[in-house]
C-alpha cells in the first residue's frame, strides 16, 4: 500500500518551546476573539492597548485523511482579559467522534471539556501530563500560570475543526483569577 504523504514536508519542533522552524504558526490576538471574553470593556482596552498575542499553534502539515495522524504544538501566553485567563477559542471536531491526545510540554494550564448534551469536566495540565479528549467532547485550553503554556496535540487526520458551535454557545465555565487562584465559575452567557 502506498502513501501520498511526502515525508520531507513533515515538520519537527522544539519540544521545549513547541516552536517549529519550518512552519508558520496561526496566531490569535485579543481582537480575533474579543467576544469570547466576559469583560467586554477589558477586552476593548486590551485591543486598544496593543492587542496582545493570546496564543499560537503550529499545524505540522500532515495531510487530512482518516488514516493520517495529525499533530501540532499549541502555545498560550500568560495573561488575562479582566480577571479571565488567556485561552484558546476552543472547538468540537468537525467529525464529532474524532478523539485527541494532549501532552504537556511547558507551563501550566487547564483543559476544559464539554459535550453538546451538557456534561462538563476540567483537568489540570503541566509538563508531562497526558490528557485525553474523548470522541464528541468540545475542548479549550487556558493558561493558568505565569509562563507560556505549551502542549503537543495529536488527532486523526480527518477530524477537522468546528469553531462555530463554541462561538455560538460559549463554554459552560470560565476560568478566572480569584485572589490569585485560578477558579472555575459558571458562564452566565452560556447558551446550550
Ligand atoms: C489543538 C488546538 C490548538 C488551538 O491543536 O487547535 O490548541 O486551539 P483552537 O483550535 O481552539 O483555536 C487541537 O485541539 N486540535 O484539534
Ligand atoms: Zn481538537
Amino acid at each position: 500500500m502506498s502513501t501520498q504523504t511526502d515525508l520531507s514536508t513533515i515538520a519537527d519542533f522544539d519540544p521545549g518551546t513547541g516552536v517549529s522552524s519550518t512552519r508558520e504558526p496561526i496566531r490569535r490576538r485579543v481582537s480575533d476573539m474579543q467576544a469570547y471574553y466576559a469583560d467586554q470593556e477589558a477586552a476593548a482596552a486590551a485591543v486598544a492597548g496593543g492587542d496582545p498575542l493570546v496564543y499560537e499553534y503550529y499545524d505540522m502539515g500532515v495531510q487530512s485523511t482518516s488514516g493520517d495522524v495529525a499533530y501540532g504544538t499549541s502555545t498560550t501566553f500568560p495573561g488575562k482579559v479582566g480577571d479571565e485567563y488567556f485561552m484558546t477559542k476552543g472547538h468540537y471536531h468537525q467529525v464529532r467522534d474524532r478523539a485527541e491526545v494532549y501532552f504537556g510540554l511547558k507551563g501550566h494550564g487547564m483543559l476544559l471539556l464539554q459535550t453538546e448534551e451538557g456534561a462538563f469536566t476540567a483537568t489540570e495540565m503541566g509538563p508531562g501530563t497526558v490528557a485525553y479528549v474523548p470522541p464528541c467532547w468540545g475542548h479549550r485550553t487556558v493558561n493558568t500560570g505565569d509562563e507560556d503554556f505549551v502542549f503537543l496535540a495529536v488527532y486523526p487526520g480527518d477530524a477537522g475543526h468546528d469553531y462555530g458551535s463554541i462561538e455560538t454557545t460559549g463554554f459552560a465555565r470560565r476560568v478566572v483569577g480569584v485572589d490569585g487562584t485560578p477558579t472555575l465559575t459558571d458562564n452566565a452567557e452560556f447558551a446550550r
